[in-house]
């Protein structure tokens, strides 16, 4: 019997790789090529399914050029990199991993904001540098975490993991902005209090940014919003580049308007903005919150069991867009 063709576009763990053999004729890519639009297309040739990650654009051309392609399996939550309205237009089911990475991108969105507040990478630098002669009474004091304000921006799971490490673990006070209130029931354990956000860039002693990327929230931290921050607070990226205005933010960093940043997410990534690198109060790490050795394998199995349910006449257990399902049912 023929086997189902797919395209898994990026390396992934050998197991997940051998499960999917089991299913389907697999195209992988061990060598982990980063394919541009052209070679992915090439690559998509005959395929049905595609296992992708946050490196691969899915858009209309490329649909277009494939009307064989039924799913496409994205190993991350989120997925700016899809066109949904298109994939939704074309019957193509587009799914993600929510849930399996919430708790630990929670912890290192609160790791990231902890170093940042508390300058570690800049300290261990000048450690490794070999300049730690003496004991200094304000050498590399930074703000404190616990008890201060918490300001969220995105209060999705994610960003309410984060609220729950800050309110219970560290006593904080947490404000949030979101474009839905949360339920009263799911406040009151973390004493969320909703602001504008307005209120939230004035207020908050940290801000962490948890929201998805979309056209709508490009630069939603801009020159204007990080001058309406106090200088003294940090600002921490987990969610998107593009979210902030990167050179805007390099400005402000510059000239001390706020404290410092951590960055696990890049306008234009793997490229970071060069003048973000030349400068001591920033923390920046290679888009990795979500890089638990347990994490990244639910991730990847999540994204076979889609690719499988929904290539096997299974029900996927995360689609995107589920409406897609709904027609096939109705067919
Ligand atoms: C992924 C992420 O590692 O899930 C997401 O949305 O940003 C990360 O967990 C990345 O997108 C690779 O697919």
């Amino acid at each position: 019997m023929k086997l189902p063709k797919i395209l898994v576009a990026r390396a992934v763990f050998p197991e997940t790789v051998a499960r999917l053999r089991t299913h389907f004729e697999v195209e992988d890519n061990p060598s982990d090529t980063v394919f541009d639009a052209a070679e992915l297309s090439r690559r998509l040739q005959g395929k049905v399914g595609a296992f992708t990650t946050g490196s691969e654009r899915i858009d209309a051309a490329l649909l277009d050029a494939h009307p064989q392609l039924r799913v496409v399996a994205n190993m991350a939550v989120g997925y700016n990199n899809f066109d949904i309205p298109a994939c939704t237009a074309r019957g193509v089911l587009a799914t993600n991993t929510p849930d399996v990475l919430t708790e630990t991108t929670a912890d290192f969105g609160f790791a990231l904001m902890m170093a940042t507040a508390r300058r570690m990478a800049e300290s261990e630098a000048f450690l490794r540098r070999g300049e730690w002669t003496k004991w200094t009474y304000d050498m590399f004091t930074g703000s404190d975490v616990h008890g201060s304000t918490l300001g969220i921006l995105g209060m999705g799971r994610i960003g309410q993991g984060v609220a729950r490490r800050g309110a219970l673990g560290f006593g904080m006070r947490v404000i949030y902005h979101n474009r839905s209130r949360l339920l009263p029931e799911q406040e009151a354990p973390i004493g969320a209090r909703y602001v504008d956000k307005a209120t939230l860039l004035r207020e908050a002693d940290h801000l962490v940014l948890v929201l998805p990327y979309s056209a709508s929230s490009h630069h939603a931290i801009g020159a204007a919003e990080l001058a309406a921050m106090k200088p003294t607070a940090t600002l921490t990226n987990i969610a998107r580049g593009g979210i902030v205005d990167d050179a805007a933010l390099a400005q402000a960093l510059r000239e001390r308007r706020i404290a410092a940043a951590g960055l696990d997410v890049f306008e234009g990534e793997p490229r970071v903005h060069p003048d973000l690198l030349t400068l001591p109060n920033v923390v920046l790490t290679p888009h990795i919150a979500s890089a638990s050795v347990a994490t990244r394998r639910a991730m990847a199995e999540l994204a076979a069991d889609n690719l499988i349910a929904a290539l096997t006449g299974g029900v996927p257990p995360t689609p995107i867009n589920p409406e897609v399902l709904a027609q096939k049912g109705a067919a």
